[in-house]
């Protein structure tokens, strides 16, 4: 025990009406410096309890003056009483702490009362500083701090038997006091001996739980935890409720043995050490039920996954036995995942509130949270089409790693969608399996916080810590958490502070690296028989009782592991988490393999463009620039032409008209970054008053959402890709601020949207847009490294493929595109080859006429096209034939011109660029049989396209004939910063790209 350490302190803070005192003393016990932290409000300001001590540790030459000096003066002047406390509170009681305040019984003699008509002081509110849980008992092995610091605040700390030291003695301990209302402690007394005050505080405070709550900015929400932590009996469990819960933990931790016990050398993250994750879950489960929610998504690591996925999910058993079969063939296309990976879906009846309840648990990549974001917006999306707006019948569930929950800067990203209009799914229960433990990294070398969970204080979540190897604390925390999220709609953290009884996974050694962690852990009981013990000897169960149960269960497992030899075949769909069961077949299958036409009527289309330039609401105070700009696009409808932000309006209107619901979401895509899109007019006089004309275009429309996200690509992309996947009745996109701007979410797009369907065999229909355009602008805000896309495709690049009448459909369901009519989803790409802004100026892009051949009824999207003008009417003349695609074509068509080189140059552009057009090409390549073949970009060599076209145009002509490269030089960086030198690579290659000659004789 530190020597000379205070008994006890009152620590002074002022919330809006009152200033409270927290009263800090400190008992100790053989193993650890305990704190016990009581809330004394009012204490000053009534007539009846005025007693305030200072007390100090050492003589200070200070002391009389705050006694004599700040004291008095509090009496006569409020405000340098206000100041005093502050500079008390925030200085020598944190860090000097020599002088305390202590509490005395009313009877003091030396100090007088305060005067009944003393006004209360006001300020901003904060709050009562509770900080027992940086001495709770949170370790069950009892060796290291949860808090990584062993260092006990001084201001917190005393010992019984200082009492004299600091001027108490013994009999202070039996005077009663009288209670401020904010304390729940009292249950029905509002006077306590201080002894039993301490007592109780030290059993809510300092005990296995430990509460961090004190930086919520809300009287109400703080006195809610009071009140649940607080009130003598708050963690009281009958006994059917500790039944129940022994079962779960024996399904559990039993669950771990048995797959120990039959494959000991294969990896399964297996969850001993914190085996009461499993009733934790299904606490916050049941009471989330009991308070109506119907349906539960769930996003978690490896750690565990199995277990969840055998005992909250309730997958069979033998389903996921048969997964350590190596024999067991894959059924499904694809290449499949990892069984700690895998994701599953479940609709089944809550047992102990009778209701039905949905349970899904997303399939996820090694990478560790990356899912998070993705849950949320699955959540969000089903509770936006279920029309649950207060997320009272939705909700979800993550669960963490310690060290990747403090690591990884996706958590803070999700943490920051958590309060926003179209991002927030009304609070998340965040459970942290904090094994104390990353991999083979200690915690004090893995992050700079003191807790694990101190990222969540960002959004004044509430952080329950809590020792795993007590359940029933934990499952008091699980329910007061599942309380908290359907009472306030706000997040919430349980940390699970336990340990790892073994390896990383099962084949590693944890003594290379923690050897004294492990020495104790080997000696640990495990929670299981602890808890057994202490129900028995309770009374609660019979020893016979507890073997029974446990025989019950090892049995179950006995027999779904024979019955899971009978499987010879896995079908990942059985894993999905997110079935479309009226999309597909019974099968999975795609209903139809066709593609309809996705062109419009004009009327439609002018009823879109009208709406686009109009304002459907009276008496709008338009921005003038912004009028200009709807001008503009009125005369464009009235000479029945669209210009690029004309067209996604079209395209999205018509998808709304046909009950298609659209969301756009991404960092000022209300706007748009060009300032062209306009989806969201601001009244120039009238604050938060908006109009989205989209959604004014027909009254049974769908809705459309437009959003600007939080800066972040990562979080927000997997936001939307979660949103995408909650139903293919949708068109789902997210836009990126500028095309390279996605390689800060290249996660989502290397793990979740590329391989989604290999892996997991789930559809998926997000959409990123990329603006893309080499212009000038540097190094960023030039290129959407398309190179990195292609690279992603799987279509063969050294395979001709065979025709079939379905071949275009065929290899859209192959690879990644995608077309919302489609009957299946694929992700998509999709470049805005140029920036709408500089349309403004150099518009490289005419606006396009909608008549027939582009848009009308009955018309498609063009793979390829084909050149126009005199070239293709004698194609045998021709000498070369430059493929390319998006904006360089105008830049080529231009030069052509002025070059008179239009009977000899055919200019083709491939709008689909993967899966390759092979069909198409093939035919435009015999068209021009006596030409030279050319591929021609504005990105550098080594990126762009080239490297994905070139084997697949050798493939069409099988290797007969060059397909020359004109373009940038190769670079490490993607644009140069000079202005002019991007110029001279223009013209440079524009010249290279007319030179007719430049390629005779050379070898290829
Ligand atoms: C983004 C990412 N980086 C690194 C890894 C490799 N990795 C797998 S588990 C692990 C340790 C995780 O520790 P923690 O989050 O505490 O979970 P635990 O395994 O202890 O349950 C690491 C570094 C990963 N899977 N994902
Ligand atoms: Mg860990």
């Amino acid at each position: 025990m530190l020597k000379g350490t205070p008994k006890g302190i009152f620590l002074c803070h002022q919330n809006d009406l009152l200033l409270t005192f927290t009263l800090i003393p400190l008992v100790s016990n053989s193993a650890y410096h305990t704190v016990v932290a009581l809330l004394f409000s009012n204490l000053s300001l009534s007539p009846n309890n005025s007693y305030l001590y200072l007390y100090h540790q050492h003589h200070h030459p200070h002391y009389h003056y705050y006694q004599q000096h700040h004291y008095y003066h509090y009496y006569h002047h409020p405000h340098q009483y206000h100041h005093f406390y502050h500079h008390q509170h925030r200085y020598h009681l944190y860090y000097h702490h020599q002088y305390l305040f202590s509490l005395l019984p009313p009877s003091h003699p030396t100090l007088p009362s305060l005067p009944p008509s003393q006004p209360q002081p006001s300020s901003p509110a904060t709050l009562t500083t509770i900080r027992g849980h940086h001495v709770a008992q949170l370790d069950p092995l009892g060796i290291l701090e949860a808090d990584l610091d062993c260092f006990v605040p001084s201001d917190l700390i005393t010992t019984i038997d200082k009492l004299g030291f600091y001027g108490l003695d013994e009999s202070d301990l039996d005077k009663t006091f009288r209670l401020p209302f904010t304390t729940f402690i009292g249950g029905g007394d509002t006077t306590l001996p201080l002894r039993e005050i301490i007592r109780r505080l030290e059993t809510s405070y300092c005990g296995h739980v430990g509460v961090e709550f004190m930086f919520i900015n809300s009287v109400e929400q703080c006195q809610w935890i009071r009140g649940k932590f607080e009130p003598p009996g708050a963690m009281h469990f009958t006994s059917a409720e500790k039944r129940t819960l022994l079962a779960r933990l024996v399904r559990s931790t039993r669950f771990e043995d048995f797959l120990a016990r039959k494959w000991s050398s294969e990896k399964r993250f297996g969850l001993e050490g914190c085996e009461v994750l499993i009733p934790a879950l299904k606490m916050i489960i049941d009471s989330s039920s009991a308070a109506g929610i119907d349906s539960i998504i769930m996003g978690m690591p490896h750690r565990g996954r199995l277990n969840v996925l055998a005992n909250v999910i309730r997958k069979e058993l033998n389903q996921i036995f048969c997964q350590f079969d190596p024999k067991l063939e894959a059924a499904d296309e694809g290449s499949g995942d990892v069984k700690y990976h895998l994701g599953m879906y479940h609709e089944r009846i809550n047992r102990e509130t009778d209701k039905t309840l949905t349970l899904s648990l997303m399939a996820n990549p090694s990478h560790l949270e990356a899912v998070d974001p993705v849950v949320q917006g699955k959540a969000k999306a089903e509770q936006f089409y279920r029309g649950d707006s207060q997320g009272k019948k939705v909700m979800s569930i993550l669960i963490h790693g310690d060290a990747a929950f403090a690591g990884q800067g996706v958590v803070y990203e999700t943490f920051h969608l958590s309060e926003l209009p179209s991002y927030t799914t009304h609070g998340t229960i965040h459970v942290v399996v904090n094994n104390q433990i990353g991999f083979t990294t200690d915690p004090r070398v893995a992050r700079s916080s003191p807790y694990p969970t101190d990222v969540a204080r960002v959004v004044n979540a509430p952080i329950f810590h809590v020792n795993a190897d007590d359940p029933e604390a934990v499952m008091h925390v699980c329910r007061v958490a599942a309380e908290w999220r359907s009472t306030f709609n706000k997040d919430v953290v349980i940390d699970l502070v336990s340990y790892r009884r073994f390896g990383h996974n099962e084949m590693d050694e944890p003594m290379f690296t923690q050897p004294l962690m492990y020495k104790q852990i080997r000696r640990q009981e495990d929670v299981l028989k602890k808890y057994s013990d202490k129900l028995i000897s309770e009374g609660v169960v019979t020893l016979q009782e507890f073997e029974e149960e446990v025989a019950k269960y090892d049995k179950i497992c006995e027999e779904a592991y024979t019955s899971s030899k009978d499987e010879k075949i896995s079908h990942i769909r059985h894993w999905l988490d997110s079935p479309w069961p009226d999309f597909f077949t019974a099968e999975g299958e795609p209903k139809s393999m066709s593609c309809p036409p996705t062109g419009l009527e004009e009327g439609v289309l002018q009823h879109i463009g009208l709406t686009a330039s109009s304002v459907p609401l009276e008496g709008f105070n338009l921005h003038p620039g912004v009028s200009r700009i709807l001008r503009g696009r009125s005369e464009l409808v009235k000479a029945r032409q669209m210009d690029w932000a004309l067209g996604e309006y079209m395209a999205f209107g018509s998808l709304l008209q046909e009950g298609v619901h659209v969301r756009l979401s991404g960092q000022d895509v209300e706007r748009g970054t060009f300032s062209h899109r306009h989806h969201v007019l601001h009244d120039q006089e009238v604050d938060r008053r908006f109009c989205v004309p989209m959604n004014h275009l027909w009254s049974d429309q769908a809705p459309y959402t437009v959003c600007n996200s939080s800066l972040s690509e990562y979080g927000v992309l997997g936001f939307e890709l979660g949103f995408a996947m909650a139903s293919p009745n949708a068109l789902v996109l997210w836009e990126a601020q500028f095309g390279d701007f996605h390689n800060t979410a290249q996660c989502i797009i290397d793990q979740f949207i590329s391989p989604g369907q290999a892996k997991w065999v789930r559809n998926n229909g997000i959409v990123l847009l990329l603006p893309h355009g080499m212009e000038g602008m540097g190094p960023e805000h030039s290129s959407a490294r398309p190179e990195r896309f292609l690279q992603m495709s799987k279509d063969d690049p050294d395979r001709f493929p065979e025709f079939r009448g379905d071949f275009e459909v065929h290899q859209l369901f192959d690879c990644n595109w995608v077309v919302v009519l489609l009957p299946f989803r694929k992700p998509v790409r999709i470049h805005l080859i140029s920036k709408p802004l500089s349309n403004a100026r150099i518009n490289p892009y005419p606006p396009v006429h909608y008549s027939t051949p582009w848009v009308g009824p009955g018309t498609r999207f063009k793979r390829l096209i084909p050149n126009e003008g005199p070239a293709s009417e004698n194609p045998q003349q021709v000498k070369r034939v430059i493929f390319c695609t998006g904006k360089v074509y105008y830049e080529l068509a231009r030069e052509r011109k002025v070059l008179n080189l239009e009977g000899e140059v055919a200019l083709i552009r491939l709008e689909q660029i993967s899966p390759f057009p092979f069909d198409l090409v093939r035919s435009e390549v015999e068209r021009y049989s006596n030409a030279e073949l050319v591929w021609c970009q504005e990105e550098h060599k080594n990126m762009g396209y080239y490297d994905y076209v070139r084997p697949r145009f050798l493939t069409v002509v099988a290797n007969q004939k060059p397909i020359w490269y004109v373009g940038r030089d190769p670079a490490a960086a993607p644009a140069t910063g000079n202005k002019a030198t991007h110029l001279n690579e223009l013209r440079r290659f524009m010249d290279t790209a007319f030179n007719l000659g430049v390629f005779q004789g050379r070898k290829f």
